[in-house]
């Protein structure tokens, strides 16, 4: 069972996605996500990088698609999306860091735009304004001081594995995971 902390979390992570309000998500989905976050970094078909970013979302989607389109009718509705995420976080724990963890993991390199292997805060807002997220400039200041774990004003991978993981994991309201993507 999801906590119900969690429940708003995911919910805020599908209307994201959701971001025409359709009420629901399918391929296409994600078909879009790639091609504006390829845009974005001025990233062609024929690159390697376009290619990693595809699968990564694919394999999210494909996973997510498989195991909460009750209905089979290729769309997750937000109850079908919750029913998918309870059973990838508490059922299978390999596929978990297989799949949920890649999405989060790629867009921290993906927008560790100097690619000196650390996100500072100017990075940080980069990644929140792709995914939508909505937080005005005080919120992200705010934010990124309380992932920034041990105040060195970058963000490490180590301190993003702990956020991403609390955000999925933790029941805590405190955890400056929840805010991965945003309010919720
Ligand atoms: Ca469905
Ligand atoms: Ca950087
Ligand atoms: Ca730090």
């Amino acid at each position: 069972m999801l906590t119900n902390l969690q429940k708003r979390k995911f919910t805020r992570l599908f209307e994201l996605y959701d971001s025409e309000n359709k009420g629901f998500i399918d391929r296409d989905t994600f078909t879009r996500l790639v091609k504006d976050l390829a845009l974005e970094r001025g990233w062609l078909y024929s690159d390697t990088e376009y290619d990693l970013l595809w699968n990564k979302w694919m394999n999210f989607w494909e996973t997510i698609y498989r195991y909460g389109d009750m209905d089979e009718n290729n769309r997750l509705t937000i109850s079908e999306f919750l029913i998918a995420f309870d059973y990838i976080i508490n059922e299978m724990k390999d596929s978990f860091e297989r799949v949920l963890i890649q999405v989060p993991y790629y867009l921290f390199q993906v927008h560790d735009t100097n690619q000196d292997g650390v996100i500072s805060k100017e990075e940080y807002k980069s990644f929140l304004t792709s995914i939508g997220s909505g937080l005005d400039e005080e919120t992200i200041d705010r934010l990124f001081l309380k992932i920034d774990l041990d105040g060195n004003k970058v963000i490490t991978k180590d301190e993003f594995n702990k956020i991403v993981h609390q955000f999925y994991f933790s029941d805590d309201e405190e955890d400056a995971g929840n805010y991965l993507y945003g309010r919720f």
